[in-house]
């Protein structure tokens, strides 16, 4: 039998986490012949101790052959301990009248705290995943603060936007997901991200033909995808949690396992690639074997594509601007 991988993960009361734990600890994310052991971290407050006490409960009474352990943890130095792989989902949320670079402020601080303690106490090959927002910069402040980690182990989720692609895309002409290959999302995890199908094919055929549809794709496909999150919002009450968790554990799935030569899209420290500058996190189409990941080169990017492509670059840039000040 396999030796059991630790799964630490931030937030693990919150909405996302609880669709995300009861999928990891069945086997669903690392494979179901791999026994997990879940590192589980709060705030210190009692209420969220407590109803992580209670998801806890839920999770024993699943009794779920492949867990081979769980603990509670209000200090990011013992939850992180030989992490295999954390899930950083534990943000600060936008309180009211807390105006932008309040935000951003309060999760620099969060992620300077995780990012050190990861460099201080988790495995050497930890594979990071920042579900948390502003995600990509909070990647990257996570990253840049713990400097005996290859860069490389810290990721931005993408793949919820990318997943969102590939449904409207798939609505759009009538044919499965499964036909769909090679689309990605470039930038940052927000409305400026860009969701790109000029490479794309379904059923083997340009995808961009088959739509031949310009205005749709820049008046509803575009903004569809874009605003997903607000549109969620509006109609459940509720920001989207079970299909968040979802991306979480594909993105995570396809890191490990790999992906056999099939693009996605990983928000991930860029090597210089098409003009992002080194180090940013950004949204990349990449394939991924043997546990690492890989940037699609040479892609010819079009005008429009060019565009949209420096504006999400822009966001991301005045974003980590605004927090300069706190990773150096
Ligand atoms: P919830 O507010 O339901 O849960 C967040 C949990 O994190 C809370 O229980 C809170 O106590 C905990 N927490 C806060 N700070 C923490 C810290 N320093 N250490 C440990 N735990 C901490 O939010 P939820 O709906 O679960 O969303 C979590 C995050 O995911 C949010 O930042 C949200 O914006 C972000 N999202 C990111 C997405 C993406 O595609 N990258 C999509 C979904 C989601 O909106």
């Amino acid at each position: 039998a396999k030796a059991p991988m630790r799964v630490a993960v931030t937030g693990a009361a919150g909405q996302i986490g609880y669709s995300l734990l009861f999928r990891i600890a069945n086997g669903d994310m690392l494979g179901k012949d791999q026994p997990v052991i879940l590192q589980l971290l709060e705030i210190p407050d009692e209420k969220a101790q407590k109803a992580l006490k209670g998801v806890m409960m839920e999770i024993d009474d699943c009794a779920f052959p492949l867990l081979a352990g769980m603990t509670a943890h209000s200090d990011p130095m013992t939850a992180f301990k030989d992490a295999d792989v954390a899930l950083l989902v534990g943000a600060r949320p936008r309180g009211p009248g807390m105006e932008r670079k309040d935000l951003l402020e309060a999760n620099a601080q969060i992620f300077t705290v995780q990012g050190k303690a990861l460099d201080a106490v988790a495995s050497r090959n930890v594979k990071v995943l920042v579900v948390g927002n502003p995600a990509n910069t909070n990647a990257y402040i996570a990253m840049k603060s713990a400097p005996n980690l290859p860069a490389k182990n810290f990721t931005a989720m993408l793949r919820l936007d990318h997943n969102r692609a590939l449904t409207q895309l798939a609505q759009k002409v009538g044919k499965p997901i499964t036909s769909i290959e090679k689309l990605c999302v470039w930038g940052n995890h927000s409305p400026t991200m860009y969701a790109d199908f000029t490479h794309a094919t379904i059923d083997d055929q340009p995808a961009k033909a088959l739509v031949n549809d310009e205005a749709w794709t820049k008046d509803v496909y575009l903004p569809t995808v874009g605003k997903r999150g607000a549109a969620i919002i509006e109609a459940r009450g509720l920001s989207s949690a079970a299909s968040a968790a979802n991306a979480a554990i594909d993105h995570v799935r396809d890191w490990v396992l790999g992906t056999n030569g099939k693009w996605t899209t990983m928000g991930i420290p860029s090597d210089g690639s098409y003009g992002i500058p080194e180090g940013t996190v950004f949204g990349f189409p990449v394939t991924t074997e043997n546990g690492e990941y890989k940037i699609i080169k040479g892609l010819e990017i079009d005008a429009f594509s060019q565009e949209r492509i420096n504006l999400t670059l822009k966001e991301l840039m005045e974003e980590r601007d605004g927090v300069k000040h706190l990773v150096g």
